[in-house]
């Protein structure tokens, strides 16, 4: 299908990512997401391929594209495995974009250069072990010392992806609890500091390669500084941020329900049983035609939210609308259309000698993460109605 709005330049960011996906990361995939290692070899590769700051500028350290070529590049990571694309859509929406959007000029050259370059891993930690979804009731603190140069943070926040090798953490905490949304802050932590510790990393059921764990602060001294934004913005830094995120997951998921749909059409194609392929079974077409839909509808949201965070650059408008609409889709499209795919498959499905089981266990979290899918649900309502 051909969108006009695709680039040449486009196309090859694509290409790359495709080639980058077929020769480094389809042949270790399966290991890295047995094992639960994490690919730090592959993930600096990605850093050196300029595939961890996409839409950052040159000057800051990434390649100076759009958001367009950043979910077309995350698209063939994710199709191929996608515990590589959690690790990229992070570093790139969550912290490049949190960096580039609220940054000092300062903070921009210190973080934001080695993170968008791949010389540093970025991570983003709102969620705490008592406050997922309902994101503004955190009981992590940061006090402001005296003399006014230091905040001494303490608590604990969890489900903290790339935490364990991470260099740089945009961290979401209360400077004035009394004020909740309004008294939340962002703060920019260097992770070889005295006062911040990783708890263990996280056994998962998919996206195994990808690290996550839990990160507590002791008496973490960060300088004024280091704080991301004016005090008390930092809920709304964390909800521009997950705007831009969820075209992330989206992709990851639209990535990810291709590649079932994709392995499902070659097994119609050669798979026999009653004497005929089984694609010639119309319960099999029937699986196939909707799965095709589904996965194209998925790309025609995402390249809307795109287009719409984009224009948001020029304007200043919110694309929280599109950016649900197309995470709340492509992740549900994702988890049906990998489990269609273990259907079809059969036993081979359930099998771990094809990849059909992981891209079924890697869907469900993006139903998941970056707000779930009755978060989403909410937000589009409340655009349409106005109510809270
Ligand atoms: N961009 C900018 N500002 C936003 C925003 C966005 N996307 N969403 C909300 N805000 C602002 C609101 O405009 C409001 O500002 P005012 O106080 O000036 O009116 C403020 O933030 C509070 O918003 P709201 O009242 O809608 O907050 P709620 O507590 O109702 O929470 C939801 C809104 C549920 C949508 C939010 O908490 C959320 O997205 N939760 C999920 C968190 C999440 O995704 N966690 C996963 C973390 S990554 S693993």
């Amino acid at each position: 299908m051909m969108f006009d709005f695709i680039t040449d330049e486009h196309r090859m960011i694509q290409q790359a990512a495709r080639d980058f996906a077929r020769n480094a990361v389809a042949p270790i995939a399966a290991h890295y997401d047995e094992t639960g290692e994490f690919p730090l070899e592959t993930v600096r590769q990605m850093g050196e391929l300029g595939f961890m700051g996409i839409e950052v500028p040159e000057e800051y350290g990434g390649v100076g594209l759009d958001t367009l070529a950043y979910v077309l590049a995350l698209e063939e990571i994710c199709k191929v495995d996608a515990s590589h694309g959690t690790i990229m859509s992070v570093n790139n929406s969550l912290v490049c974009h949190g960096l580039m959007k609220f940054g000092t000029e300062e903070q921009k050259q210190k973080y934001l250069v080695p993170v968008a370059s791949g010389g540093k891993i970025g991570s983003y930690s709102l969620t705490e072990p008592m406050s997922g979804s309902d994101a503004g009731t955190m009981r992590s603190r940061a006090v402001l010392n005296k003399a006014g140069t230091h905040y001494l943070i303490n608590g604990r926040k969890s489900w903290v992806t790339s935490a364990p090798h991470a260099d740089v953490i945009i961290l979401f905490t209360m400077t004035q609890p009394e004020k909740q949304h309004n008294g939340i802050s962002a703060f920019i932590i260097e992770t070889g500091r005295p006062g911040f510790a990783r708890g263990k990393t996280e056994p998962k059921l998919g996206i195994r390669a990808s690290a996550t764990s839990e990160i507590t602060f002791d008496n973490y001294e960060c300088p004024v500084e280091s704080r991301l934004g004016q005090e008390g913005e930092g809920f709304k830094i964390a909800m521009t941020v997950l705007d831009a995120g969820r075209i992330g997951i989206a992709s990851q998921a639209l990535g990810i329900a291709e590649a079932a749909l994709e392995a499902s059409v070659k097994y119609a194609q050669e798979r026999e049983a009653f004497g005929q392929k089984i694609g010639q079974f119309q319960m099999i077409q029937q699986k196939l035609a909707d799965m095709k839909c589904r996965v194209e509808a998925s790309r025609l949201l995402i390249y809307q939210a795109a287009l719409a965070k984009m224009r948001s650059a020029k304007t200043g408008e919110r694309y929280s609308l599109e950016s649900s609409m197309a995470k709340l889709y492509a992740s549900e499209t994702a988890m049906w259309v990998t489990t269609e795919a273990v259907q079809i498959h059969g036993g081979m499905g359930y099998s771990k000698e094809m990849p059909i089981e992981r891209y079924f266990r890697d869907a469900k979290i993006t139903e998941i993460y970056e707000g779930t899918s009755e978060i989403q649900r909410l937000v589009i309502a409340r655009h349409l109605t106005g109510l809270r």
